[in-house]
């Protein structure tokens, strides 16, 4: 876990260097290696990792707009999903998705720019796991933010009625872009939700791994033997603005503080040292994940881009024209399909 976390996290902090680059100075956000925008999950680690652990490359995750550090935790393909952010043609989308549209059928990986859109596919996926008579779990992971919107609620009603095996964890890094919960939210402990579905609902308060790692073993066993869905909520940080570009006017100097002071892979190392794992092997499970993450980066900046011509390939389900120069007009795209 401790390798995965620091694997997630030097990922971001390499990341925002190359995403700065060209960008600067009057903010274009289509320049430079990685266009578009780019939200980043440092001091989410925790979360992603303690949960995604205890999966298997079958079970489902749908992931929302800040996906790396859970994507990293369910192993989708580094290389290929690094490819995919720099909008190259070997990524897991061809370079067409970008970071919050990452897709891996290989591990069940799933994300969305739309929040709480991963809920749905994930009850599916645990409707799918009942009926093929699975022990198969999905796991939904969605911000504080996401906690009113529609397709959270009926999510739950529905893998409540049907008792589905569906965990639904919130990160809860108490802010949704500049807004804090406590203006948009009625309850503090999101948590609470379950309870009008019947289902058990438990908060961890702390961005501590294994705390969060032993929350999700009895929510995720719970699913795997049948016993239908929970709702967990964990307590994250967000260290970097809502995405990049963000200069965070809104925020408290405190509270960004503090995000920063509470580190969650500190915490772990303090806890790892406790346990007489020394510094060399840190160092070591250190370096490894970096080397992974570096590699990845080299690797994907050396990918072709995507050729104009395929623009529309895997696009639509029945290309508007089969004549690459011709853009799509309202006709093409308003037809049966
Ligand atoms: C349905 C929908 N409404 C609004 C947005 C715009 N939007 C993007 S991120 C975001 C806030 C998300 O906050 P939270 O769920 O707490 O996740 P965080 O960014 O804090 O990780 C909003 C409102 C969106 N992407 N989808
Ligand atoms: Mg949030």
């Amino acid at each position: 876990m401790y390798e995965t976390m620091v694997m997630a996290r030097h990922y971001e902090e390499r990341l925002q260097e190359e995403y700065l680059e060209g960008k600067q100075p009057a903010f274009d956000i289509s320049a430079g290696p990685i266009p578009g925008e780019l939200h980043l999950a440092a001091g989410h680690e925790a979360s992603g990792v303690g949960v995604c652990h205890h999966l298997r490359a079958e079970d489902t995750v749908t992931a929302p707009h800040r996906p790396h550090h859970i994507a990293i935790a369910k192993g989708v393909d580094l290389k290929a999903m690094t490819a995919e952010i720099f909008g190259r043609e070997t990524g897991l989308s061809g370079g067409k998705g970008g970071h919050m549209h990452l897709f891996d059928p290989d591990v069940n990986f799933a994300c969305s720019g739309i929040i709480a859109e991963g809920c749905p596919p994930a009850v599916g996926a645990g409707l799918a796991a009942k009926k093929r008579n699975t022990d198969s779990v999905a796991v939904a992971f969605l911000g504080e933010g996401a906690i009113d919107q529609g397709a959270f609620l009926e999510s739950l009603n529905l893998a409540s009625v049907q008792n589905l095996p569906v965990v639904f964890v919130i990160e809860d890094n108490d802010w949704a872009i500049s807004m804090p919960k406590e203006r948009v939210t009625d309850v503090t402990n999101g948590a609470q939700r379950a309870a009008g579905f019947d289902l058990p609902g438990t908060r961890v308060d702390a961005d501590d791994v294994i705390a969060i790692s032993d929350a999700a073993t009895d929510a995720i066993g719970r699913a795997r033997d049948g016993n239908g869905p929970s709702l967990l909520e964990v307590q994250v940080h967000r260290r970097m603005g809502h995405f990049m570009g963000d200069a965070e006017g809104y925020r408290p100097d405190a509270d960004k503080d503090a995000a920063t002071r509470r580190d969650s892979i500190e915490r772990l190392e303090t806890k790892l040292r406790a346990s007489d794992i020394d510094d060399e092997t840190l160092d070591e499970l250190r370096s490894r994940a970096r080397e992974r993450v570096d590699d990845a980066i080299e690797w994907a900046k050396e990918q072709p881009e995507p050729e104009p011509s395929a623009a529309y390939e895997d696009v639509f389900s029945s290309p508007p024209s089969e004549d690459p120069e011709r853009a799509p007009s309202v006709a093409d795209t308003g037809g049966e399909d």
